[in-house]
């Protein structure tokens, strides 16, 4: 028996002696303690006043739920209805409709036998911080910077990794740039847990919070978050997208155009402050992947830097030149896959973090030419790619990227004009079909999410893939605003903030059953109880490739909140980005719920 298994038992037998002293004599005005919330699950946050409202039951006695005040006032009275279909576990859960309950103020759901949920809010503008930290939570990641105590609160710590004196990587030689020599690569954030900065990485998450300001940009411009930055005249989302994006420039080989596919330790630093971290740093392997998804990103970055000539003087032009140079790199080298192992047999010294390796290059390729048709407004970029190579729309992940383009060109495909893609309306069809396709069914299911359809969705990382559906509805909803789109882009946020298989708010900070101990180095070490907040955790993923054990393999249910556990504890930045793209678009659309 291991020493924590133990440990736990005997603090159950205490806790249950401590029950039957305490407890029993006034069991029923301690319900809401001893039952507290097990078998509730809800939005930990709230709920808008006009939106969709919905409780999940387990294992209920009851016919009927009651919505009350914080001080037990019955305040609604609805009756529980069956979940058409059984949960991922093969139970039938009970559903708590209280859309009809509209009147603002802070509330409790109690199922007689069940118990009380944990408290949540009815008001406008439910999700406005919990949005807003999904976004702050970069600044916490930022690299090459110590965070103030004016920003950061308890969480102020000093400066980690400058990168000013980072080895080109032997794999990374070239005749310009020389194996051992020094380049500086300061900036950007960390990827997740550790330490690293993966261009590959990056991609995908700066482009994920660019779109959020290029989709939402008034509503973008009233989110601030208290960065050192904040008061100039560049919206804050922006402001700290900057922070990585100056690293990324720097990431390009100024003599050929290459990207290096990262900047990292060649082994994982130690669970510590990042100012400990002092192992040397390397930029490793120039690679397709990485020089499309910065062309992409760069491409997007110049059409919306554009528009702040005076604060940020010739950054949208030189964004839109290295595009052009990554994108040429790549035309040339169209296959160079970064393949760790295989380095790692040939050279010294072995870099075992991340590979992010990548091996299909079709989708980076129709991303960046999307992304440089557009900024470029020169349809011939497209002419290089197969924009449509099957009818597959797959939901964006890192290695998988496709969707980020076709979402660009129907967002802006129509401003070329005459040379708009002759694929568009086949493009903008088939991203309602997928529209209909993710919504059709999750009524049915036991949580009546998108995200609890199919074991499919619950991988390493599964809570950017609620994320990732939801904002393909908010896209979808965006070309053809059906309400259905809207309503369960809302339900995979409440899956994200704790209507779901494990009862947790998945975001660090927010809710009352929360995240406390991600795999996340400066949470783990910096000896503050709370972890850095604003932090999406992976989430359930039965696959344990971290040997940790989970407390149920039932997909939805495969969390726990333990440090170790990296497969389903981690935190990152690509996980973080759809999070904060949810959460902030639902926030700007709320007036349509
Ligand atoms: O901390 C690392 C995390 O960021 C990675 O996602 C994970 C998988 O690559 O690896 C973690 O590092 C662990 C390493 O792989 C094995 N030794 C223990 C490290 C810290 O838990
Ligand atoms: O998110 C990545 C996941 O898709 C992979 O299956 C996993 C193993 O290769 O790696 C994840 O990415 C990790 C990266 O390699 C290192 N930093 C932490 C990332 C999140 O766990």
């Amino acid at each position: 028996m291991n020493k924590k298994y133990y440990f736990s038992i005997v603090s159950r037998m205490w806790l249950l002696a401590a029950m039957v002293v305490f407890i029993i004599p006034t069991a029923f005005s301690q319900e809401a303690t001893v039952n507290e919330s097990v078998n509730i699950r809800l939005n930990q946050i709230g709920f808008y006043p006009e939106g969709l409202k919905t409780g999940i039951i387990l294992n209920s006695k009851s016919n009927a739920f009651y919505i009350q005040t914080l001080d037990k006032k019955n305040a609604f009275t609805g009756k529980l209805k069956k979940s058409i279909k059984p949960g991922l576990n093969g139970y039938f859960t009970d559903i708590a409709d209280f859309t009809a309950y509209n009147k603002p103020g802070k509330y409790l759901l109690y199922v007689p036998g069940s118990g009380y949920s944990y408290p949540f809010e009815i008001k406008r503008s439910v999700h406005r911080n919990v949005a807003a930290a999904g976004i702050k939570a970069y600044y916490f990641m930022r690299a090459s910077i110590a965070l103030k105590e004016k920003y950061a609160g308890k969480w102020s710590r000093a400066e980690g990794h400058p990168d000013t004196n980072v080895s080109i990587h032997p794999s990374a030689a070239s005749d310009k740039r020389l194996s051992g020599i020094s380049i500086s690569s300061p900036g950007g954030w960390y990827d997740a847990g550790d330490y690293n900065k993966y261009v590959v990485n990056s991609g995908i998450t700066t482009s994920t919070l660019l779109s959020l300001y290029e989709d939402f940009p008034a509503y973008m411009k009233t989110v601030k978050l208290n960065i050192p930055e904040s008061g100039n005249k560049i919206p804050d989302v922006l402001n700290e997208v900057l922070w990585n994006l100056r690293w990324m420039l720097t990431m390009q080989d100024p003599n050929d155009g290459g990207v290096y596919h990262k900047l990292t330790n060649a082994a994982f630093d130690k669970m510590e402050m990042p100012e400990k971290g002092t192992e040397p740093r390397y930029v490793v392997q120039k690679g397709t992947a990485a020089a499309l998804d910065f062309a992409a990103v760069m491409a997007q970055a110049s059409r919306i830097f554009k528009k702040f000539p005076k604060e940020l003087p010739g950054l949208a032009d030189s964004c839109l030149t290295q595009a052009g140079k990554a994108w040429e790199w790549a035309i040339k080298n169209p296959n160079v896959a970064y393949n760790q192992d295989a380095m790692n047999q040939k050279i010294e010294p072995k870099i075992t973090t991340g590979a992010y390796g990548d091996r299909d290059f079709s989708d980076e390729f129709i991303w960046a030419a999307s992304e440089l048709c557009v900024s470029t407004q020169k349809p011939e970029f497209l002419k290089a790619v197969n924009l449509l190579p099957d009818t597959n729309m797959p939901i964006p992940t890192w290695s998988q990227v496709r969707l980020l383009g076709y979402y660009t060109l129907i967002k802006n495909g129509n401003s070329l004009g005459v040379n708009a893609p002759k694929e568009l309306p086949e493009l903008k069809k088939r991203l309602l079909a997928l529209a209909d396709n993710l919504i059709s069914g999750a009524d049915g299911t036991a949580y009546k999410t998108v995200m609890t359809k199919s074991v499919r969705h619950f991988g390493w990382g599964s809570n950017s893939e609620a994320a990732n559906e939801g904002v393909a509805l908010i896209r979808a909803y965006k070309l053809s605003p059906n309400k259905k789109y809207l309503d369960f882009a809302l339900a995979n946020l409440d899956y994200i903030l704790g209507r779901n298989g494990s009862g947790y708010c998945y975001v660090t900070g927010y809710g009352s059953k929360t995240p406390m101990h991600p795999h996340h180095r400066p949470s783990v070490a910096d000896g503050i109880v709370d972890p850095i907040p604003g932090l999406l955790v992976g989430g359930p993923n039965p696959g344990m490739q971290d040997m940790i054990r989970v407390p149920s393999i039932v997909p939805d249910e495969a969390y726990i909140d333990d440090e170790r556990a990296y497969a389903a504890n981690e935190i990152a930045i690509n996980w973080n980005a759809p999070f904060a793209y949810l959460a902030n678009a639902i926030e700007a659309l709320q007036s349509k719920l």
